[in-house]
């Protein structure tokens, strides 16, 4: 593999072969790594979306049994939310937020390194689970007891896998936050942050609150089974109830951790392929920090069927509008980025642009449920899966894809196939919409979700989503191939790939530097629609 301009290489330390992957300690190497990981996991658990739409394609039960497909569901989740998007974003975090702030590495490379390598552990360690006597986790990936305590040889490794996860989530978040605070260049202040620092700064606060939680949350359902506590059963004087406060106390921020990077790399593309600086930079910043704060705040909203007092209904319900408010000032600030801009439409830009209509679907959608008396109806039907599938798929991954197409001529030193890229991006915006929007009639109509089977009535929108599935699916080859092109050779990028105006391009500090806009942007009008 060989990188383009920017590469240098400080480290006394330098292994070479299995080795530099091995002890790397160098943030591009590891950031790499993450995102070959979150590849691979992307592509498992697609694997496992596929499974999921064959055996859904038609009524009845086809190809797998009931727990089987139980499992698939969990394992899915867990393995695109933990395995595919986080490392995803970790990755682009590591490999470009040293560059934007102008440090050399990562604050922690040595912990950097093993926040990485304890990932691929933790998911073998899952995996693993699937040959196990009782099968893998089929509980869903929410974990609720008393179902997952029935879990059979795989309940410890699940949990043990969620404490993995948790320590590498939060390494990882401690080394970003100690990097952006403590190494950025001279005249880097917090208010010239590039937007994607930014959104990484928030997420890796939102990591470190939210994580324990989830780890405790679930140490105490391991002392349930194994020590005869009682926390989550009734029997004993405990409450599953509880579990599920906890559990979303830690999953409703986990949403935004996974969206907040993708706010952060759309907020970079637009502007660059606008040719305009970012409109509201400052209220982007506290935008995302009053989003990230309010998610603590919301968590309920996900249990309203469970019995709570009217009062804390209506609590859930309004903090869950109130998040709306800084959601749209994001919202219209890209639009007002874009307006009036000299735009191109290269892959990154309609990645981009499709995640600003399409993540705004799965938004209102947000809203429909966050409507106490009406989400008695949705709840545990498809229109929820139509709801994070919108916010996840055409919202987070997405973001990932566009991050991945702006930055992969600056990582290897080469321009990857436009063409192909554009191909990648029709598929999948088309199938990723018959896909998922059925999904919402489906469950209107009062589709239950998780389940293998279902009524007749449902066969025609499910048979729909299946194809949007498998064509969705299908596409995400095109990423590899476009990646390993781009990897091992192709047209030389330049210093300003995009040919956007002076210090919109790499590193976007914002306000631009006054410079940027004094003299004329290199793309005419001629030139910007050629
Ligand atoms: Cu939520």
């Amino acid at each position: 593999m060989s990188y383009g301009a920017g590469h240098d290489d400080n480290h006394d330390h330098k292994p070479t072969g299995i080795g530099r992957w091995l002890f790397s300690t160098n943030h591009k190497d590891i950031g790499t790594m993450y995102l070959i990981f979150a590849l691979i996991m992307f592509f498992i658990g697609g694997a496992m979306a596929m499974v999921i739409r064959a055996e859904l394609f038609q009524p009845g039960l086809q190809f797998v049994n009931p727990q089987f497909f139980n499992q698939m569901t969990t394992m899915h989740a867990l393995i695109m939310i933990f395995g595919a998007l986080m490392p995803a974003g970790v990755g682009l975090a590591n490999w470009m937020i040293p560059m934007m702030i102008g440090a050399p590495d990562m604050a922690l490379p040595r912990m950097n390194n093993m926040s990485f390598w304890i990932l691929p552990f933790a998911f073998i360690l899952l995996l693993s689970t699937l040959f196990m006597d009782g099968g893998a986790p089929a509980g869903g990936w929410t974990m609720y007891p008393p179902l997952t305590l029935q879990l059979g040889n795989a309940f410890p490794f699940l949990i043990f896998t969620i404490h993995l996860l948790g320590i590498s989530s939060i390494l990882g978040a401690i080394n970003i936050i100690a990097t952006i605070f403590n190494m950025r260049a001279p005249g880097m202040t917090f208010m010239r942050l590039p937007l994607f620092v930014w959104t990484w700064i928030i997420t890796a606060f939102l990591l470190i609150a939210a994580m324990p939680v989830f780890a405790g949350a679930v140490t105490m359902m391991l002392t349930d089974k194994f020590f005869d506590t009682s926390f989550f059963s009734a029997a004993g004087g405990g409450d599953p109830v509880l579990f599920q406060h906890l559990f979303w106390f830690f999953g409703h921020p986990e949403v935004y951790i996974l969206i907040l990077p993708a706010f952060g790399i759309v907020s970079q593309i637009l502007p660059t392929f606008a040719r305009k600086p970012l409109f509201g930079y400052a209220s982007m910043v506290y935008a995302t920090a009053a989003i990230a704060f309010l998610s603590f705040f919301v968590w309920a909203h996900h249990m309203f069927t469970v019995g709570m007092p009217l009062a804390g209904e209506l609590y859930f319900m309004y903090a869950t509008m109130a998040i709306a408010v800084p959601t749209g000032v994001k919202i219209f600030n890209w639009i007002a980025t874009l307006w009036k801009g000299s735009m191109t439409f290269e892959t990154p830009m309609l990645f981009s642009l499709a995640f600003i209509v399409l993540f705004t679907i799965g938004g209102f959608t947000g809203l429909m449920m966050g409507i106490t008396p009406v989400d008695f109806q949705y709840h545990d039907t498809y229109f929820i899966v139509a709801h994070f599938h919108y916010v996840l798929v055409p919202g987070a991954i997405f973001g990932v894809m566009a991050g991945i197409y702006f930055w992969l001529p600056k990582w290897t030193g080469h321009m990857y196939n436009e063409t192909l890229g554009k191909w990648h991006f029709w598929l999948s915006a088309v199938s990723v919409n018959v896909l998922f929007f059925p999904q919402h009639f489906l469950g209107l109509a009062g589709m239950p979700r998780r389940i293998p089977d279902y009524n007749v009535q449902f066969a025609d929108w499910n048979m729909v989503s299946s194809l949007g599935g498998f064509v969705f699916g299908l596409s995400q080859l095109l990423l590899v191939v476009v990646v390993i092109q781009c990897v091992r050779g192709g047209q030389k990028a330049t210093d300003q790939v995009w040919e956007g105006a002076h210090g919109l391009e790499w590193t976007l500090p914002s306000p631009p530097p006054f410079h940027s806009f004094t003299t004329p942007p290199q793309v005419t009008e001629a030139t910007a629609h050629s």
